[in-house]
């Protein structure tokens, strides 16, 4: 089985990619950079640096003996996207330079996912939206013309749908209208032009399903937190095995790992994904872990009222695989709501509190004025069960999980940059 990952780069691409991997599927993973030069350009922190896509590519080669094959490029570029499916891609590296053949699944992660990066200026917002849209619109016209039969899985958001004053169905609802009935995407209403961008992306894939059979599972995602993934791991513990090998030797020059590993230190996972804490890239969790860490009174917005549902990175990994496994029909848009549990802002600076209070740090908790047009209390209830109906077994935000994840944050505390963590994007 063939996986073709766009946005093979980012915070959940290269985890899914790894995961796909491991799991004996052939693999190839297309990014431009895109997050990785912005976060450049804004001058935004990352909590540690990653290795270059071929780079991490090469570690994982070496660490498991799978191949994930790259390829560097603009997706926006139809011609880009259309090599994918039409044999002649280009790899960046590879092991086996022949063509996979045309993908079974294509997940589509290659999106700029900020809101608060969609609403810096015009600028920003024309980028969101000529990246987000062009690059959906590329992927149906190539699977139009070369490859009908690819089942996509996209990512979406949670935040297409608002906080409308009803329950939010998954994806549909029936509507009865002067005595007849029918169904429609459920109502949706954004609250940033990012999210506005994938209201549109699903508007696109609807509209391509109904006119060219696609098959198509559209994942409505919450914010995701989480640093460590099963394959994220065995970098980690290759690393401190050299560590514990090179003490015993009492051998700095110790060198039985080639050169891909050799230049790497124990304070860098080499198959981390990129984790953000910055204004602009980074969510909510993995915020106010850092901001705890390094002391930072925790950036509540408004009144913190504002809820939303979450899951845990290893869960958009196996929501995606299980959608994978149960394709959707042809001519389906299938629609799942991805989040595991609801929690409000409030919440979750409390348990951050309260988690860190036990860990020995004193987090304050600080309600700053809203720099976002949302409602700060409102009413809450989405449905989601589609996922765990087809096989996903949810982890949970317990106060053990978030004590890992400060465990981890915390081997990078110098790395921590204050003057990124809150600059006030107002929308
Ligand atoms: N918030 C704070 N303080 C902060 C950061 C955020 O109070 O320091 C609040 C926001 O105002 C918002 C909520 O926390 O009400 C979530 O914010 P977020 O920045 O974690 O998430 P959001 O901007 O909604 O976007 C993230 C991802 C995006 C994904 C989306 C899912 O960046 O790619 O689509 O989560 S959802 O929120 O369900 O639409």
């Amino acid at each position: 089985m063939h996986v073709l990952i766009l946005g093979g780069d980012g915070y959940l691409g290269w985890p899914t990619a790894m995961y796909f991997s491991n799991r004996g599927y052939q693999v190839t993973v297309v990014d431009n950079y895109f997050r990785r030069n912005a976060c450049t350009e804004l001058d935004v922190g990352m909590l540690y640096p990653v290795p270059t896509l071929q780079e991490r590519a090469k570690i994982w080669h070496e660490l498991t003996g799978h191949e994930i094959k790259v390829v560097i490029g603009d997706l926006s570029d139809p011609e880009v996207m259309r090599a994918l499916f039409s044999g002649t891609v280009t790899y960046s590296w590879c092991i086996d330079k022949t063509f996979t053949g045309t993908p079974n699944t294509v997940i589509h992660y290659a999106e700029q996912p900020s809101a608060p990066y969609s609403l810096i200026n015009y600028k920003y917002a024309n980028i969101t939206v000529q990246n987000n849209l062009l690059i959906t619109n590329n992927l149906v016209w190539a699977l139009r013309d070369f490859s009908r039969d690819t089942h996509v899985i996209h990512i979406g958001t949670m935040g297409e749908y608002g906080t409308p004053n009803i329950d939010i169905e998954e994806g549909w609802l029936e509507i009865e209208h002067k005595g007849r009935k029918d169904k429609f995407l459920f109502p949706r209403q954004a609250s940033s032009l990012y999210h506005t961008t994938k209201i549109m992306d699903t508007d696109l894939f609807w509209f391509a399903v109904r006119m060219w059979d696609l098959r198509v599972t559209d994942l409505m995602q919450g914010p995701v937190y989480g640093i460590e993934t099963e394959e994220s791991e065995i970098g980690e513990k290759r690393l401190e095995e050299r560590e514990k090998r090179k003490e015993k030797r009492n051998d700095s020059n110790f060198s039985s790992l080639s050169s891909n590993l050799s230049h790497l230190t124990s304070h860098i996972s080499p198959l981390a994904s990129i984790f953000n804490y910055d204004e602009i890239f980074g969510t909510i969790i993995n915020r106010f872990i850092t901001q705890a860490v390094i002391g930072y009174p925790l950036t509540v917005y408004g009144k913190g009222g504002q809820t939303r549902g979450y899951l845990n990175i290893n869960d958009t990994l196996q929501c995606v695989h299980k959608s994978e496994q149960t394709p959707a029909q042809k001519g389906e848009l299938r629609i799942f709501n991805q989040i595991m549990e609801t929690f409000s802002v409030n919440q979750l600076a409390e348990m951050t509190q309260r988690v860190g209070k036990s860990l020995g740090y004193n987090v304050e908790i600080q309600n700053l004025e809203n720099p976002r047009k949302e409602a700060e209390e409102h009413y809450y209830n989405p449905a989601y069960h589609g996922l765990i109906d087809i096989g996903v077994e949810p982890h949970y935000l317990t106060d053990e999980v978030m004590e890992r994840m400060f465990r981890v944050v915390e081997k990078y505390k110098n790395n921590i940059r204050k003057d990124v963590i809150f600059k006030g994007i107002k929308w």
